[in-house]
């Protein structure tokens, strides 16, 4: 496994020179963040990224995310456009280096929560999902850190409608003429392309989500069969609800040599369909990390692995999920793991 930290760029309050300090960090994911969905990324910024990158011993072989324009999701208006700029921002990326890319297709809004700094018990904070508030939310007066914020209310309403219209299988008819128009790309330019699960995996607002179970998934993996076509599998994503048994994902799948990038976060569920995300350590939540990771190295994954959402801790103020210390504790923690498995198989 390749250990690597998530870090959005120039803007992001956690330095490069503090990552590199994090015990066996290999690699950051980042993306660029200054080009609008659909368009295609400059050479010159994908290469500056690169350049920082590597000047601070890191690599930047992972890219979250190549964002996937709703005209696409939707198959409507320029989506043969915005799937050719798609195609060659593959082609750029792969000829800067990079190996892997994240994405996803959820219709609209990426990760949901009803607060991100829920005061937990331990004085700590953290996002959470609480079924009765998420249920009393209206997503065209409002914006999470993770959601496109450049729709007006209105455009936002049009953009659900259209989706509540398009329904299940119409949003499985567009992800599969996407899948079919990039992958030859991906596999000729050797990028392993992870779709990321719905976050939570269950329709959100009345619109369909369809990256969410072991049924969707093994129907998604079959719209492609190549190693290339492949998932990110988001621990805490899937893990919102007991019914997906993440170790058995994990082992099946990476048997099957389709993930290529690993989200590790821990979630504590809590029986209404509400959750809260909380720190990785297994008996701090509801997901066993230790035989996710044992599914994962019995079953020889060398992909990508990042810590995923974070608590805040220790006074720290950041980007919801994304802070430095929590993180840290959770790429130690996945570390220690591995070296252990390492060794009681004799690896090492
Ligand atoms: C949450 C992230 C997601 C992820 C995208 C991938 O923090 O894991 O926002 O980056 O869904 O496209």
């Amino acid at each position: 496994m390749k250990m690597t930290f998530r870090w959005y760029g120039k803007d992001d309050p956690i330095s490069l020179d503090y990552i590199r300090q994090i015990p066996g960090m290999y690699g950051v994911v980042t993306a660029v963040y200054d080009v609008a969905p659909g368009n295609v990324w400059p050479m010159e910024s994908i290469q500056n990224l690169k350049k920082d990158i590597e000047d601070h011993g890191l690599t930047m072989e992972v890219i979250e995310s190549v964002p996937v324009h709703e005209d696409i999701k939707l198959g409507r208006g320029r989506c043969q456009e915005y799937i050719d700029n798609y195609k060659e921002n593959i082609r750029r990326l792969a000829a800067c280096g990079v190996k892997c890319i994240c994405y996803n297709f959820m219709p609209v809004f990426d990760w949901t929560r009803s607060r991100l700094d829920q005061p937990l018990e331990d004085g700590s904070n953290a996002l959470v999902y609480y079924k009765e508030d998420v249920d009393q939310m209206d997503p065209t007066k409002m914006t999470l850190p993770g959601w496109d914020a450049s729709y007006s209310p209105e455009e936002m309403e049009a953009l659900i409608a259209s989706y509540k219209e398009l329904g299940e299988e119409g949003l499985w008819k567009n992800l599969e003429h996407f899948i079919r128009e990039i992958m030859p790309v991906a596999k000729e330019c050797d990028v392993y392309m992870g779709i990321h699960p719905d976050d939570p995996p269950w329709e959100i607002f009345g619109i369909p989500r369809i990256i969410t179970n072991e049924a969707n998934i093994d129907r998604f993996l079959d719209l492609y069969d190549d190693p290339h076509h492949g998932l990110t599998l988001c621990s805490g994503s899937l893990g919102c609800t007991s019914a997906n048994d993440i170790p058995k994902l994990v082992a099946k799948y990476s048997a099957m040599n389709r993930i290529c990038f690993a989200h590790v976060r821990n979630v504590k569920i809590l029986g209404d369909g509400s959750f809260e995300e909380s720190a990785h350590l297994s008996k701090c939540g509801s997901l066993d990390i230790y035989e996710i990771m044992k599914a994962y190295h019995e079953n020889g994954f060398d992909g990508y692995v990042r810590p995923d959402h974070g608590r805040m801790i220790w006074g720290e103020k950041g980007k919801p999920g994304y802070g430095l210390y929590d993180r840290a504790l959770g790429a130690t923690y996945i570390n220690g793991i591995w070296e252990a498995l390492d060794k009681a198989s004799g690896k090492e």
